[in-house]
């Protein structure tokens, strides 16, 4: 008999759940900064060991929302945690319980949900020090288990997984087996020139941009051309996009270009545009074209 399930990543922003999807699948396919609110929008990420399909559910980080599009990530992360089989809820280990993890918390125990407890990034701890949060994990009462994880290093992955396997519902699997996820490359493509924009820029600039394929040109020799537009609210924000003479917007190019290549494994010609939008956030297609649901 084989399993088959939804597992559903979610915490507080910059928790570490896009870096575990990409250490659980081993390849990218989540972005991942320094910066919080990176992941706007759910990325399942699928991988098959054994008897068991494991559905990876990456959410964007669950926070205090003010805008429309928090509100939009948000819900988007509350449903992917309502739709899963299994719910890991992942803690930073290298700090103290956030405001922002105690409201997760809270709202388990208000719906009556358990869940596995990932304490992330021990790598960067001492051991002793992870003891006092997973106590106060612990005392939630909404924690089944706990694991002391680090997607850097791969400690305690196969721990986790071989817990999530037992949970997993009995069933078919949903993919074929070499299937790594349902994301449509030109989502991939705009989301890694976005992870460029998090990793380059500064300040408001990541919050207030978001990007999107418009052409994708597949050539005899293998090649394929991109055309993306980086959306931002501003002129300001326009040239410090572009940077002094372009050089800021060819940088971005160029990475996103090497991880695309490096990824896909063929020749990329990017080209890239950046376009003011006032109120891009208030537009039901930005939405659409994340993935997110605008209604909110
Ligand atoms: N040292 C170390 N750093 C980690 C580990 N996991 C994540 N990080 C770092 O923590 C930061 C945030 O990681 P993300 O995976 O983007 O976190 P996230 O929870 O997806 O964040 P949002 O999408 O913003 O909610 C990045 O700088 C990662 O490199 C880990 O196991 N060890
Ligand atoms: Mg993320």
């Amino acid at each position: 008999m084989t399993r088959c399930g939804f597992v559903a990543l979610i915490g507080a922003p910059n928790a570490g759940k896009s870096t575990l999807l990409n250490a659980m699948v081993g390849t990218k396919l989540a972005i991942v900064s320094p910066k919080v609110q990176t992941t706007r929008t759910r990325v399942l990420g699928i991988t098959t060991s054994g008897e068991t399909q494991f559905l990876f559910v990456d959410t964007p980080g669950i926070f205090a929302p003010r805008r429309r599009l928090d509100r939009a990530m948000v819900a988007a992360a509350w449903s992917g945690a309502d739709d899963a089989d299994a719910v890991v809820l992942l803690v930073d280990s290298t700090e103290r319980l956030s405001r922002d993890a105690k409201s997760i918390i809270e709202r388990l125990k208000q719906a009556g949900r358990k869940v596995v407890a990932a304490l992330t990034k021990i790598d960067l701890v001492e051991p002793a020090r992870l003891l006092p949060l997973a106590q106060a994990l612990n005392d939630t009462g909404v924690v089944s288990d706990i694991f002391m994880i680090s997607a850097r290093t791969n400690n305690g992955l196969d721990d986790l997984k071989a817990h999530l396997a037992s949970v997993l519902p009995e069933g078919p699997f949903l993919y074929p087996d070499d299937e790594l996820s349902d994301q449509p490359w030109r989502r991939i493509a705009a989301e890694i020139t976005r992870e460029q924009l998090y990793l380059q820029l500064d300040q408001e600039l990541p919050y207030a941009s978001t990007v999107e394929t418009e052409a994708w040109e597949e050539f005899d020799n293998g090649s394929v051309k991109i055309s993306q537009v980086i959306f931002v609210m501003r002129d300001g924000q326009k040239s410090i996009v572009l940077g002094k003479g372009g050089t800021r917007i060819r940088e971005i190019g160029r990475q996103s270009r090497l991880q695309l290549e490096d990824l896909m494994g063929r020749r990329v010609h990017m080209t890239l545009f950046v376009k003011v939008r006032e109120n891009w956030e208030e537009d039901r297609e930005r939405y659409t074209e994340m993935g997110l649901d605008f209604s909110g």
